[in-house]
């Protein structure tokens, strides 16, 4: 009679948990409501694996955590009549163990996923097709085509003074150009304090930090205008510090890259706009005359 009771109280939350799966996925669950479409990059579906298998698990572990909770509640419950305390139990040995073991087993497990997406993620590219050089800036974006020879220098974005929601005029937000399906390495520098690169539908960010180089790897997938935004709090309009990436075939590519050299922007934008000039390794003024 006793261990039936118990079982029905199991049986609880793994209906409830089957009943979910069973339910039948969308998109949008199977990958975890990260903003993104698997393809985008040749990264995206890894991070999405990582993230999905990862709250599965911790799921179950709540699931039933939660489940061990209720069953101590329910089942351990002072009943009428009864007074005074309970045997007091600890140091079970088996139960030490076992709570000691399985959390070593999850973290050590969600380290070695973790480390293996990043090595590959993080994994450069010997001879990549396109070179982009981003600056970072207080606050708005500079691209350089590395191989092109031609730049393309950012304004900050502008509040459209017709919406209400203080949104941008999406037409004044830099814009970056990538070919689709070429392996891309992106080289990131700051020309003032500390931003980050972040393309949301890429599912992945870094920081640019002013005297250090930073890079990504990535191989756009999927065509279409991808947002991007500054991920570090960087001063007063950091909120408006957006670009956008359009990932366009590489006739539309080689297209913009001509409209850039058209209207004079042959070149580089180099460190000299940089705000800080005496970075450590730079020297001050006062260095160079020893
Ligand atoms: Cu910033």
């Amino acid at each position: 009679m006793r261990s039936k009771r118990r079982l029905r109280w199991a049986a609880i939350p793994v209906a409830a948990l089957l009943s979910v799966v069973l339910a039948g996925c969308t998109q949008q669950q199977l990958q975890g409501w990260l903003p993104t479409e698997p393809g985008t990059t040749n990264n995206v579906d890894r991070v999405i694996g990582l993230w999905v298998t990862s709250w599965i698990v911790l799921l179950a572990v709540g699931v039933i955590t939660w489940a061990l909770i209720i069953w101590a509640i329910v089942v351990y419950r002072r009943r009428k009549g009864q007074t005074g305390l309970p045997a007091q139990l600890r140091y079970n040995m088996p139960i030490e163990i076992f709570y000691t073991i399985v959390p070593l087993i999850l973290v050590l497990g969600f380290f070695a996923f973790t480390a293996r997406d990043q090595a590959a993620i993080e994994e450069p590219y010997a001879d990549p097709e396109v070179k982009i050089q981003v600056f970072g800036k207080q606050w708005a974006w500079d691209f350089n085509y590395v191989d092109e020879d031609v730049y393309y220098a950012g304004v900050q974005g502008q509040a459209d003074p017709d919406d209400d929601n203080g949104e941008l005029v999406e037409s004044e937000i830099p814009v970056l150009y990538l070919p689709v399906g070429k392996t891309v390495e992106i080289q990131l520098e700051s020309r003032d304090v500390i931003h980050s690169f972040w393309v949301i539908d890429f599912l992945y960010k870094k920081d640019m930090l002013p005297g250090k180089t930073n890079y990504m790897y990535v191989t756009p997938e999927r065509e279409g205008t991808f947002s991007g935004k500054c991920a570090e709090l960087c001063g007063e309009y950091h909120s408006m510090m957006l670009f956008n990436v359009k990932v366009v075939s590489q006739q539309e590519y080689d297209d913009y890259i001509q409209s850039l050299r058209d209207s004079g922007n042959e070149g580089q934008l180099g460190h000299e706009y940089d705000r800080n000039q005496n970075l450590p390794g730079i020297g001050t003024p006062a260095h160079e005359e020893e």
